[in-house]
């Protein structure tokens, strides 16, 4: 196997210079106490992989509100702080770079994870299907209530003071999390946005919330060490449509976004290969509409993703699931080494089992 692969050169992402162009796509693991606090296991975890040109940090918590799944880290209290700043001093110290996803879940909640056992909140009053994670197994979302308009800005707050805890933890940067369903996409979309404020009807309405969380975070960071993941045809609600026009939705958001001169687009398009592949969406439009660095994710091998930079059309590929196995998963697509599989049942909760204890290559 050749080893001039384009994977392996140097780029720059916004401001964020990274040693290749292999990112770690940000994984649920599911492994940091109740209370969002990562242990130093999420330190051994993070070290392992710092040979990957960018890491994207699981989805973390903004807020207690934001919470939606057990075991996941925050990012709001000053524990959360001192947790993270300790993965960020060993990612570096290892020559990585590393940058938080900020993640509010919105309606893919349960009273169980909310103050007070509060109800979930989101753009509309509209209970999600699916599955999330509790404290001792699975449970269907909570109903949702939906948020008042003067409650906007407070989230905006929450992602603002998050970005400003990511500083303070020592990241290179953020990742708004405005995919997979999530608070922000739930807003994106027609289906679950039913809102009559100026956060709903119009396509302008509909993304004006990833917009001005974007602005926020920028305002922290500076706009080159920000980036956003979207995931415009996900079918992470079920089967069902969740936009009648994702061309024309997230056409105008990547533009939007890309006069925000933000460091990165991030895009989930593995919906448009495999057996689902018959899905009609081009990317490669949404990253000419942005206009900036672009790293494409889902379902990428070693040469997919080689073609992929060597044409030009993304600068940067995130790979997921191999990162659990592989923690060496750059020196690997280096040398042609196999891939471990890592199976199901590591991929969420527990301890160092299947979580920090797979081997480099021999
Ligand atoms: C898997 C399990 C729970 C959450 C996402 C943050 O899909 C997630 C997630 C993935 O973006």
């Amino acid at each position: 196997m050749t080893t001039t692969s384009n994977l392996f050169t140097p780029a720059r992402i916004g401001a964020i210079p990274v040693a290749n162009r292999i990112a770690m796509a940000p994984l649920t693991r599911a492994r940091a106490g109740m209370d969002g606090v990562h242990t130093p296991l999420a330190v051994d975890y993070y070290r392992q992989r710092a040979t990957a040109g960018l890491i994207i940090t699981e989805a973390t918590n903004i807020s207690r509100q934001g919470r939606g799944y057990a075991y996941t880290p925050g990012i709001y209290t000053a524990d959360h702080v001192t947790a993270w700043k300790a993965v960020t001093e060993a990612v570096h110290t290892a020559g990585g770079r590393i940058v938080l996803q900020l993640w509010h879940v919105g309606r893919i909640s349960h009273t169980s994870l909310q103050e007070g056992g509060a109800a979930p909140v989101a753009p509309s009053a509209l209970q999600a299907g699916g599955e999330t994670y509790v404290e001792g197994g699975f449970a269907q979302p909570s109903p949702p209530r939906a948020l008042e308009t003067a409650e906007i800005a407070g989230i905006i707050a929450d992602y603002r003071h998050a970005a400003e805890n990511a500083k303070a933890a020592g990241f290179d940067g953020v990742e708004v999390h405005s995919a997979n369903n999530y608070l922000l996409e739930q807003f994106i979309r027609d289906s679950t946005n039913h809102r009559t404020d100026r956060y709903g009807g119009s396509v302008e309405n509909r993304t004006r919330l990833t917009v001005e969380v974007a602005e926020a975070v920028a305002e922290v960071w500076g706009s080159d060490r920000v980036g956003v993941r979207l995931s415009p045809i996900t079918q992470a609600a079920g089967n069902t449509p969740l936009d009648s026009d994702p061309n024309g939705t997230y056409g105008f958001l990547a533009e939007r976004l890309g006069a925000l001169n933000l460091a990165y687009l991030h895009c989930v398009e593995g919906q448009t290969r495999g057996p689902n592949g018959a899905r009609n969406f081009d990317f490669q439009e949404l990253r000419r509409k942005f206009g900036g660095a672009y790293i494409a994710n889902n379902g990428y091998d070693r040469d997919l993703a080689d073609r992929t930079i060597a044409e030009g059309r993304a600068d940067m590929v995130a790979f997921g699931r191999p990162f659990i196995a592989n923690p060496d998963l750059v020196q690997r697509l280096k040398t042609g080494a196999p891939l471990a599989q890592a199976p199901q049942e590591a991929f969420y909760g527990g301890g160092a089992k299947g979580y920090t204890d797979w081997p480099t290559a021999a």
